[in-house]
């Protein structure tokens, strides 16, 4: 009995520690899995921490180039508005300037408007042509005689400056004066070769007359005699010169 008794509880023991056996088995293997379980989420969980450092670490980066894009956005802003207040300066000083320049001009402007007027302001007996007053003297005088009647009073013989002036000069005197109808009838204006034949200069500006209105063939030279210019009336004002001591009308200009 005992025999039997002690082959129980040896039996007994044997299939407990069997049993202990498998089951420490059993849980060593899913101790094990556990174990392989937890390993592999802290792995994931490992790869998950890197991945998120480097998306920050990425991400940081980013915010820095921004950074700097808009710090070199902001400078040339910055360079923009100071180049855009500089050229405002300048302009508002130019057009300043400008202002200043042409209140002058202006005011310049009316003074040579008041002069003018002034000018127009023939005497009586006087005509007004451009800036200058004329006069046909219906007298008749040697060409000196003229120049010096012109001269008393603050004039001069006729010097023309242009064929306009010719014209003008012609035309006026027709108006105002009966002429015969010779070729040759004309009037004293301010021109000689006194003082060099052939050569034939204003009186008081000692120009060369370059002005081309001589009748064909004159001056003819003929003679030395032949050294003032007259302003032939039937010969659309042509020129003419004649001997200095011949009596004739003349025309004054001032
Ligand atoms: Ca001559
Ligand atoms: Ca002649």
């Amino acid at each position: 009995m005992e025999i039997k008794l002690m082959l129980a509880i040896v039996f007994l023991c044997t299939a407990v520690i069997s049993a202990t056996a498998g089951s420490n088995r059993s849980l060593e293997v899913n101790l094990q899995s556990l174990l392989q379980s937890v390993g592999n989420h802290i792995d994931n969980i490992e790869s998950q921490i890197s991945n998120l450092k480097d998306f920050d670490k990425d991400t940081g980066s980013r915010l820095a180039m921004n950074t700097n894009e808009t710090n070199i956005l902001r400078d040339a802003q910055s360079t923009n508005m100071k180049r855009y207040q500089e050229t405002s300066n300048k302009c508002i000083e130019k057009t300043d300037s400008l202002t200043q320049k042409y209140e002058i001009l202006l005011k310049k402007y009316e003074a040579l408007e008041t002069k003018i007027s002034k000018l127009n302001q023939c005497p009586t007996s006087w005509f007004p042509y451009m800036n200058s007053c004329y006069i046909l003297k219906k007298e008749a005088a040697d060409w000196y005689q003229a120049q010096e009647w012109c001269q008393k009073n603050e004039a001069k013989l006729v010097e023309y400056s242009d064929m306009d002036e010719v014209t003008f000069v012609l035309s006026k005197a027709k108006a105002d004066h009966y002429w015969d109808t010779s070729n040759w009838v004309g009037f004293w204006v301010g021109a000689n070769d006194l003082q060099k034949e052939g050569v034939f200069k204003w009186s008081t500006s000692r120009i060369r007359v370059h002005l081309e209105n001589w009748l064909p063939g004159q001056p003819d030279k003929i003679s030395s005699e032949e050294d003032c210019m007259q302003t032939l009336v039937n010969q659309q004002g042509k020129w003419n010169d004649a001997p200095c001591d011949r009596k004739l009308n003349f025309m004054c200009e001032k």
